[in-house]
Formats: structure tokens, sequence, C-alpha cells
């Protein structure tokens, strides 16, 4: 027998099909919510503690110019599971549903386990609120539980006990705000009885269980979502007098376009409040607290991974879906196209992880790790997913790529690359950043001349057709027992 048909009979017989799938690679898919590039090994943040963080990057490739499809939560993940760009789904906000806008899509869970994984998963994977994240993608999803159960709306969180706000609420002292805009120590609560460490404590029960098959386990932490609450050993990580407040000129916003500014607006009250009230600083250490709380979270997740079965044939993969303003140009938020808002971590270690320990530079988007996963498994490779695997970097440090494209509320968009960031709105306004000699982002060089060809080579990168948008929630009757939606008839 020759060795072609010797391959030809090993790859047709059910045999054969089983051991290759055996011989691939786990996936522990780690996530963060929020979290912008305050951590150790990105350098936003000198000072910030995130040993665990920084200790995978060591050990993986980190991506350090990494950008979201999109600056808020559910345009974001969803882009990423289902490797579609905003543009190309219409789903641009927190309030479109993407299961009833891509009936069939093979999102990143389904297709593993459609191609032979075991895929299970915990916390906030999809976006948090009912209707974004559909049972039949998982064999087993342990659902999200909340640090402010009395906030959440029994019709957004039907699986979640309501109770009244505790005595103290809200711990910020900042009254006369709905829910989420909170931080500080919840009394009485133990690290173990925060809603991420249920997310932890189902993963770590996951890699201590005999998996017969590969594994594809997503582990998804809230942290440092708001509200911003933390134990108080992670607080104590950041004596008040240390905490330095971010560079946040007051004119920096005189140079940008109106819509710029209404972008810039929005939750525009609670920084307000955060401003008069002298809070800025309690504000900025809280939210350091909970980057470390999640960072532990993770440590955690990795500790479990290293001492399981697991540790050697595992790909782990660790991003965040958006960024957060901490005051930078009057803003604390997310919801803008600036590097505050676009910039997340993204690692990738483990089998299939060349030259680790060394910093990839290139622009590169979150749309790219649902291609870069199908590759590093081997599974059959997909034409339809926006993204480009990211396997040329993960074999060498210095492979580039051109530019990453963030989206914002339908034709808005921030084109980056590694020298420049440019910004288009859907008005035809404009902004322009020299990355390297303004990485704060503070002039607004699109008026300049002599950058015209500059703008013109980002501008060419834009989307091409920007896919009207996705109805939203209110449009449908959502039953979350069936998990079906039907859009309302309206009279
Ligand atoms: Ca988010």
């Amino acid at each position: 027998m020759n060795r072609r048909s010797f391959l030809g009979t090993l790859a047709s017989s059910p045999a054969a099909w089983a051991q290759r799938t055996a011989n691939r690679p786990n996936v522990l898919f780690l996530s963060v919510d929020d979290m912008n590039d305050w951590v150790g090994c990105l350098g936003g943040y000198p000072g910030v503690k995130t040993p665990h963080i920084d200790s995978l990057a060591r050990r993986g490739a980190l991506f350090a110019d990494t950008h979201c499809a999109a600056p808020i939560c559910n345009p974001s993940r969803t882009a990423l599971l289902t490797g579609r760009a905003p543009w190309r789904t219409g789903i641009y906000n927190n309030d479109q549903p993407w299961p009833p806008r891509m009936p069939g899509v093979k999102t990143l869970p389904l297709y593993f386990r459609e191609s032979g994984y075991y895929v299970a998963g915990a916390g906030k994977v999809f976006h948090h609120v009912a209707g974004h994240n559909p049972p039949s993608q998982w064999n087993e999803f342990q659902l999200q539980q909340f640090d402010d159960p009395w906030y959440r709306r029994p019709e957004w969180y039907p699986w979640n006990v309501k109770v009244p706000p505790p005595p103290g609420h809200p711990f910020n002292d900042l009254h006369g705000f709905q829910g989420e805009f909170d931080w500080g120590v919840l009394p009485g609560r133990p690290e173990d009885a925060y809603g991420d460490m249920a997310a932890v404590q189902y993963g770590r029960q996951f890699l201590q269980r005999e998996h017969s098959r590969p594994f594809f386990l997503a582990v998804g932490l809230w942290h440092p979502h708001i509200p911003l609450f933390a134990p108080d050993s992670y607080y104590a990580m950041y004596p008040p007098e240390n905490v330095r407040l971010p560079e946040a000129p007051e004119d920096d916003l005189d140079d940008v376009p109106a819509a710029a500014k209404k972008f810039a607006a929005a939750r525009f009250e609670e920084y307000d409040r955060i401003r008069k009230e002298g809070k800025w600083r309690d504000a900025v250490r809280a939210y350091l607290a909970c980057l470390s709380f999640a960072d532990s979270m993770i440590g955690y997740m990795i500790a479990a991974l290293e001492a399981s079965a697991y540790a050697s044939n595992t790909v782990i993969v660790f991003w965040s879906d958006n960024g957060w303003h901490l005051g930078e140009k009057r803003h604390w938020h997310k919801t803008t196209l600036w590097q505050r808002s676009t910039h997340v971590p993204l690692i990738f270690a483990g089998p299939g992880v060349e030259q680790a320990g060394l910093t990839r530079q290139a622009p590169v988007s979150l749309l790219d790790i649902y291609p870069t996963l199908v590759e590093l498994c081997g599974l059959p490779g997909r034409d339809d997913l926006d993204g480009q695997s990211l396997m040329p970097q993960l074999r060498d440090a210095g492979a580039n790529r051109e530019a990453a494209v963030s989206t914002l509320m339908g034709d808005n968009h921030a084109v980056v690359s590694q020298r420049w960031r440019y910004i288009r709105y859907a008005d035809g306004s404009e902004e322009l950043y020299d990355r390297v000699t303004d990485p704060g982002e503070f002039e607004n060089l699109a008026g300049v001349a002599r950058y015209a060809d500059v703008k013109r080579r980002h501008a060419a990168r834009l989307p091409k057709m920007i896919a009207p948008d996705a109805l939203e929630r209110q449009d449908y009757d959502f039953n979350f027992e069936t998990y079906t939606f039907r859009p309302k008839v309206r009279p």
C-alpha cells in the first residue's frame, strides 16, 4: 500500500475520524468585560496589579494592538462569536438580539460542538440579557450570577431571583441613578460568593472531570464591568493616595466633530456627578480593584487548568469585549471610537503558539479569534467569517497586518493601523490621530492638508456596505422557556 492510499483509508474510516478528533487540542476560552488596556503587560496604567494575565502573556502570545469589532458588549460579543462584523449583521447595540437576525448561524461554540467537541460554558459569554444565549449551542451551560440581583429586571433575567436592594445601597453614595452605576465593597460578601466565582467554580469542576473527547470550555467573567463591586482585599491593593487620574485635558473635545461629542456625551450625568462630587479618584480606584479581581479569577482558571489532566493539550484564549473610559475625553463609559474604548487585551497560549513571550504588535481584531481557533484546532476552514486567522502571527511574532476596524452604532468606524487612527462618522465628519506621537489622541489632524493621503488610504478600508439596524428586543415576543422569538404584530 502506498502512502497516499494508506492516508485515504485512514481519513475515511470512522475510527480514524474519532482518532483525529481525539488528537485535537481542547480550548479554554476566557473572557472579561469592559477591561481596557490598564493591564500590566499592556502598560496602560503603571502600578496596576494583574500578575496572572501578565504571566499568561509571558507564556503565550500577547496581541498588544487588538481592537473590538464594536465598542459595546452585545455587538462586540456577537461579532466575535458569530464571526460576522456588525456592518454585515446590523447588530450595533445592546438591545438587538442576534438569534432571530441570523437563524442557522454557526456560532463559535456551535461550530465546535458540531465538529465533535464537548462544548460547555458559564457566566457572561454572549451578552448577558436573556435572548442572546440559546441553550442549543452548548452541551451544558451555567447561567450568569449577578452581584447586584436587586437591580436585575425579571423580564430580562428570568433565571435570577429578585431581591430588594441591600442596606447602604448605593455604596458609592451617589444617589438618583439606576442600577449598575455603583462601586464599593459589598458588606459581608466573601470572594467565594461573587457571581464570577460561580463561573470559576463551574470551570474548575469541569476541568476535574474526565473527558473522552476534546472540549471547548468558555468561562466568561463580568468584572471589571460596572457595578464595580469587589472584596475589600482588592480595594486594599490600591491605597487612595496612590491612585493616579488619567490624562484628560478639559479642552480635549474642542477639536472633534459634533458626532464625536454626541457619543462622548452618553452617560454624561454619571461622569458629571463623579467629577462634581469629588469622586473621580474613588471611581478610578474601584475600576482598578475590579480589574485585579478579574485578574485573580483568570488566575484561578489557569491554575485549575495547570493542575488538570489537560494542561499540555489545551489552547487558552483570553480577551475583553471592549475598553472603558475613566474620564478621558469627559467620558465614563465605552461606546466611543477612541483608543480607550476599542483597545483590549488578547492573548493566545498553548499548543500551536510559537515564539512564546514575544509581543505581537500587528493591529488585529477580536473578529480574528474565531478563524484562529478553527485553524489552531484543525477544524474545517470557513469562508463566511469576516476576521482573518492569526496563525501567521502565532508562528512569527513579527508578521504584520494592515489595520483593524471598529464599528459604532451603524455607519461610524475607526480604522486603526500601527501609525494612525482614522475615524469617520455617518455624517462624513472625521478624526485622525498619530498613534505614535500622540497616543492619548489629543490632537485631531483630520483637517491638516498634508494628511489627505493618509486619510484616503485608511478610508479605503471602511466597510463598503452597512447593514440596516436589526430589530430590537421590544419588536419581539420572546419566550425564555422555548427560547423562541416571534415578531410582534403591530396594529
Ligand atoms: Ca462590555
